[in-house]
């Protein structure tokens, strides 16, 4: 680079023209931007016809806005005919020192296992992207798979147990954990609506490690070839943290699905615990 382009790059911030090169400031400047800018194009030549809005006859759908569940508290989230949803959360109901010493006990303790699901539509058989363990006097079946019943509760699972009836009042027979090893594991849309579980069950929930988002969607009604359309469904996250308790009522699995979706940040292990009641007469 000559010195005195530097120069002149320095001083004005860009290529300014040599000092040689005589200014075109005096010559008629050519349009800027395409031909058609500033031109009506809709309308002929020469028409005067302004352009009027109309309001659309039908109101544009749209989804409703996504709630978030933070702070602790009793949430009915859907009242239907069928009944009442019902979410109760406590995001701190184990204190943090507890929670850690629960997380290590539960990450070692537990014979986590990956199962396969099978695919309803296709009966394909494919790798759970989490790892499960059950424990129960019954065995539990859902997508395909059956946990065989497992009584070795760990010392640990049990008081849980003990606490969780203490303040649901509910005598919780079997539980369902879930370990996702980070980010990539998940859980898809689905409700624990399986008829050994009866009609409106209350279902505990656990969480210890990393905070993951549990998504709600609500169920659309079904269209007349036997499909559901969730694009217009409410929808809620909670993110559930080390220690948080999230209990479900109601008909949040008759009217709601859940999961916990693949996230595409770096997470650490997290260990879910989901008590139930098993009525295997129901099965
Ligand atoms: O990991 C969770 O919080 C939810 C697990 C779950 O949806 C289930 O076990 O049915």
């Amino acid at each position: 680079m000559s010195s005195d382009k530097k120069k002149r790059s320095r001083v004005q911030g860009g290529w300014a023209v040599p000092s040689n090169v005589r200014s075109d400031r005096n010559k008629p400047k050519a349009p800027v931007g395409p031909a058609w800018l500033g031109k009506n194009i809709d309308q002929a030549a020469g028409s005067q016809k302004k352009f009027v809005y109309e309001k659309p006859e039908e109101e544009a759908k749209s989804a409703p806005p996504e709630q978030v569940i933070s702070k602790p508290g009793v949430y009915d989230i859907s009242t239907e005919p069928s009944g009442v949803s019902r979410l109760r959360f406590f995001p701190q109901f184990i204190d943090p020192d507890e929670a850690n010493d629960l997380y290590d006990d539960l990450y070692h303790n537990i014979p986590w296992r990956q199962r396969n699901d099978v695919d309803k539509k296709t009966g394909e058989s494919f790798l759970q992207p989490r790892l499960t363990a059950w424990y129960g006097d019954f065995p539990y079946s859902y997508s395909g798979l059956t946990h065989e019943p497992n009584t070795e509760w760990l010392g640990s699972l049990k008081l849980l147990k003990d606490r969780l009836e203490e303040i649901t009042g509910v005598k919780f027979n079997s539980m369902l954990a879930n370990m996702y090893r980070d980010g990539h594991d998940s859980v898809a849309w689905h409700s624990d609506d399986e008829s050994s579980l009866g009609p409106e069950p209350t279902i505990a929930s656990l969480s210890f490690g990393d905070t993951r988002n549990f998504e709600f969607r609500k169920k659309p009604p079904q269209s007349p070839d036997g499909a559901y359309d969730y694009t217009y469904s409410e929808r809620l996250k909670i993110p559930l943290t080390h220690g948080s308790l999230l209990i479900m009522e109601g008909c949040s699995q008759a009217d709601w699905q859940h999961r916990v979706p693949r996230e595409y940040h770096d997470r650490d292990p997290r260990i879910n615990l989901t008590f139930r009641v098993i009525n295997p007469e129901c099965g």
